[in-house]
C-alpha cells in the first residue's frame, strides 16, 4: 500500500500522535456499528433510539435487555489487525520517548484487549453497569442476566455505564482527549462517522491547533473535506500498513 510521503514523514516527525476511533474499526471484529444496515442482533432496534435516557426511563426492559445482548456479543469477540496495529503503534513510539493518546468512542474494550493502554473512552464501557441508585459501578463478565432490567442490589437496577445522548462525557476523558487533540502533531480520526459530539469536534480542534489531520474511513464524512489526508478503505488492512510504513526506514 502507497502512502503520500509527506504524510509518512510527518508521523516520523511526531512527537505526539492523538487517534480517536469509532464503531468502524471494530466492525471486523464482528461489532456491528452503529449508522450501517441494522442485520442480526440489531434488526429490530434503532440503536440511536435506544441510545438515550428517555428509552431507559420508559422501556427499561428493551433497553437492558438490548445492552445485554450486546455485551455479550463483545465479550466474544477478539481484537482485529486495525486495533493490533494501533497497540503495537503506541508501544514503538513510548520506546522512542513520545506519546500516543488512543481516545475511543467505543464501548467494547477491543484496544485494552489487543494491548493499548491508558485508553481514554469518551463513551464508557458496555462492560461496566451502573447503580441507578448510588452510582456504584460493576464490571460485568459473566452470562446474561436473569432480570432487565437487573437489580443492582442496592435499591436501584443496573444501567449500563455508557454515554447516552444527552448525557455528559466523563469529565476526566472529555478533559484528557479534549488536551491531546488540542496538543497533538498529527490527529487520525478512524472509523468513526465524525457525526456525535464532542468527539466530532477533536479534529477540528487538532487542525485549528496546527495538527496534521488523517482520516482512515470505508466511506467519506463530514471530517473528510477538513483533514489533511483522507483515506478510503478498511481500518483492519490501512492501520497495518500504515504503521509498518512508519515503523520502516
Ligand atoms: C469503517 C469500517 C471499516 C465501517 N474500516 N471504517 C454539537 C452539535 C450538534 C449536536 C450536538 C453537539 N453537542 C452535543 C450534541 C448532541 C449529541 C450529538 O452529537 N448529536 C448528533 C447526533 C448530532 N451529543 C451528545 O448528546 C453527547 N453529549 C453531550 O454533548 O452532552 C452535553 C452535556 C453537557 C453537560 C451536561 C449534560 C449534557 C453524548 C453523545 C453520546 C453518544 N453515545 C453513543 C452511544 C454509546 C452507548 C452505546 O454503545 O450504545 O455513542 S451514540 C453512538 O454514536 C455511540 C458511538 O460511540 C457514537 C459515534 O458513532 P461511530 O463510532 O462514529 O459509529 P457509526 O456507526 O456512526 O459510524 C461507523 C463509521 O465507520 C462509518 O463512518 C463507516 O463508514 C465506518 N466504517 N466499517 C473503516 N471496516
Amino acid at each position: 500500500m502507497a502512502f503520500d510521503p509527506d504524510l509518512i514523514a510527518a508521523l516520523r516527525a511526531a512527537k505526539h500522535i492523538a487517534v480517536l476511533t469509532g464503531a468502524g474499526v471494530s466492525a471486523e471484529s464482528g461489532v456491528p456499528t452503529f449508522r450501517d444496515a441494522l442485520t442480526g442482533l440489531w434488526a429490530k432496534h434503532d440503536p440511536l433510539q435506544l441510545a438515550t435516557p428517555e428509552a431507559f426511563a420508559r422501556d427499561p426492559e428493551t433497553v437492558s435487555r438490548w445492552y445485554d445482548e450486546r455485551r455479550l456479543n463483545v465479550l466474544k469477540r477478539i481484537p482485529n489487525p486495525g486495533h493490533l496495529a494501533l497497540a503495537r503503534w503506541q508501544h514503538l513510539m513510548v520506546e522512542r520517548g513520545r506519546t500516543f493518546t488512543l481516545i475511543t468512542q467505543n464501548v467494547d474494550r477491543l484496544h485494552q484487549s489487543a494491548g493499548s493502554t491508558e485508553v481514554i473512552e469518551v463513551h464508557g464501557s458496555l462492560i461496566e453497569w451502573r447503580c441507578t441508585r448510588t452510582g456504584r459501578i460493576v464490571e460485568c463478565r459473566g452470562p446474561a442476566f436473569a432480570q432487565h432490567p437487573m437489580p443492582s442490589g442496592h435499591g436501584g437496577v443496573l444501567r449500563p455505564n455508557v454515554v447516552w445522548f444527552g448525557e455528559a462525557l466523563p469529565e476526566e476523558a472529555a478533559y484528557a482527549a479534549q488536551h491531546a487533540a488540542g496538543f497533538c502533531d498529527v490527529f487520525l480520526s478512524i472509523g468513526t462517522s465524525a457525526l456525535v459530539y464532542p468527539a466530532a469536534g477533536y479534529v477540528h480542534l487538532a487542525k485549528s491547533s496546527g495538527a496534521v489531520t488523517v482520516e482512515i474511513n470505508r466511506d467519506p464524512t463530514p471530517a473528510t473535506e477538513i483533514v489533511d489526508h483522507s483515506m478510503l478503505g478498511l481500518a483492519g488492512e490501512i492501520v497495518p500498513a500504515l504503521v509498518e510504513a512508519w515503523a520502516h526506514r
